[in-house]
């Protein structure tokens, strides 16, 4: 991508609005603007890295097990009221009716409209377990919007949800997500907490928060530091090893962990002061277990292996993607910008043209650009009629892993300067060893 042509509504000034360090980077950077309270559209560098935080979501979701769907975002009251759900969700559910009158609503989960798919269709516990997910926008008229896209009311949610014959069986489904999403943490950079957890409007008795800490979080927890040394599952975790995925859950449940909602001042006390930790988090995942609590109401059942109908045990697993990107942010950046792990970064590499309309600057940041893109790499070419200056400090703030200086200094002698964002450390090299280098 040429910048010059490109749309990246960079902001010099510090917006106003924005309270925390992610949101004004995310303005700051031309990644989103606020449409109305808590409504966000994404301009292209946003969605740029939304997408790739999505691609590692998806791919860790099909990996274990789960099968990806697409459900609406508008849904019928009319489920809602077979579950009881639709006067108990309160004013957070956004209302509207069609020009037959009819009540509608924008779906803030999707519990209601997944069991529906799963009745009409499945009958037998042969085609159990069975876990559906999709990435979709969500509406909740939330009291309180704000940090961006941290919370807002019009965000994307990976919402799965489980279905199997029996509690031992859903157990081991959600084993299966709680596996999934510490993978899913850690490939995006992060290091995620699975803290117990309330589980509010969607029920059940089982619940965990996945939880990243961060100073400006919105959650209080309280935890065993021991998390930081536990081993993430492998890329060749064997979803279907019962056993295997229970070591998994007994390991990363087995310390103390627990959001204010859940703590116990006692249990925490208890661990010896220097291994306790009491820090804020932001919960970028939450997963449920809930039994029969929508399959009742709504009629899912199947047929079990005694030819008598039961009906199925379920869960459900959210992850907010708008919410992750902010968090990744939060985790890491520094006074310069944000500092993107190589996994989400909106481009691999920048080319930085320090004098853009010089002959030999002109052509060696041609050069790079063809050998990177013929490498399959995602590369951005600052090749706008501007100061070194201010290409420097967009390519900080924008955080790209790998920078690659041409100047018509080191040009002159077929040399390029290779910086890397994160630590900062230059490295002045030959043209061809750069792209040896960067597309190896
Ligand atoms: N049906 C269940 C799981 S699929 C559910 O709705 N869970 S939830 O309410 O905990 O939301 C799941 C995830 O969505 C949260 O962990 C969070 O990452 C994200 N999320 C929830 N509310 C917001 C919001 N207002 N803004 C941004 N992300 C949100």
């Amino acid at each position: 991508m040429r910048l010059s042509r490109y749309f990246m509504p960079i902001l010099k000034e510090n917006p106003k609005e924005a309270e925390i360090v992610s949101h004004r980077l995310m303005l700051r950077a031309g990644m989103i603007r606020q449409q109305s309270q808590g409504i966000y559209s994404w301009l292209p560098l946003g969605k740029r890295v939304l997408d790739k935080v999505n691609a590692i979501v998806r791919e860790e979701q099909n990996r274990a097990g789960a099968i990806e769907l697409s459900m609406p975002t508008l849904q019928s009251a009319e489920l809602w009221q077979e579950s009881g759900r639709y006067d108990a969700y309160g004013k957070e559910m956004l209302r509207i009716r069609d020009r037959q009158d009819r009540p509608m609503l924008y779906g803030p989960t999707n519990e209601e409209m997944v069991t529906d798919i799963f009745r009409s269709y499945v009958k037998s516990y042969k085609d159990l377990p069975l876990n559906l997910y999709h990435i979709q926008l969500k509406f909740r008229d939330e009291i309180r919007p704000r940090f961006g896209t941290m919370r807002s009311r019009e965000f994307l949610m990976k919402d799965a949800y489980s279905f199997d014959l029996t509690r031992e069986g859903a157990e081991h489904s959600y084993r299966k997500m709680f596996a999934a999403y510490l993978r899913t943490f850690s490939r995006l950079g992060l290091r995620a907490i699975p803290m117990r957890a309330d589980t509010g409007p969607i029920g059940g008795n089982l619940s965990h928060e996945f939880i990243i800490l961060a100073d400006t979080g919105e959650s209080e927890v309280f935890s065993h530091k021991d998390f930081v040394n536990f081993d993430i599952p492998s890329a060749d975790t064997d979803f279907d090893d019962v056993a295997g995925l229970q070591s998994i859950f007994d390991q990363w449940t087995s310390v103390y962990a627990a959001t204010s909602e859940m703590h116990d001042e006692a249990a925490f006390s208890a661990i010896p002061e220097a291994e306790r930790l009491s820090a804020r988090g932001i919960e970028v995942g939450h997963i449920f277990y809930f039994g029969e609590k929508y399959s009742e109401p709504m009629g899912a059942k199947v047929q079990g292996p005694d030819g008598k109908e039961h009906f199925v045990h379920m869960g459900s697993y959210g992850i907010g993607p708008t919410r992750l990107v902010p968090a990744i942010i939060e985790a890491s950046h520094d006074e310069n910008g944000i500092i993107w792990p190589a996994s989400v970064a909106p481009f691999d590499i920048v080319v930085i043209n320090m004098k853009s309309g010089d002959e030999a600057c002109d052509s060696a940041c041609e050069k790079l650009y063809s050998a990177f893109m013929k490498a399959g790499k995602d590369v951005l070419l600052d090749d706008r009629d501007d100061r070194a200056g201010t290409k420097f400090a967009t390519a900080d703030l924008i955080g790209v892993p790998v920078q690659v200086i041409v100047g018509p200094r080191s040009v002159a002698s077929g040399e390029v300067e290779v910086k890397d964002r994160k630590t900062g450390a230059r490295e002045t090299m030959t043209i061809e060893a750069a792209v040896n280098r960067l597309v190896g």
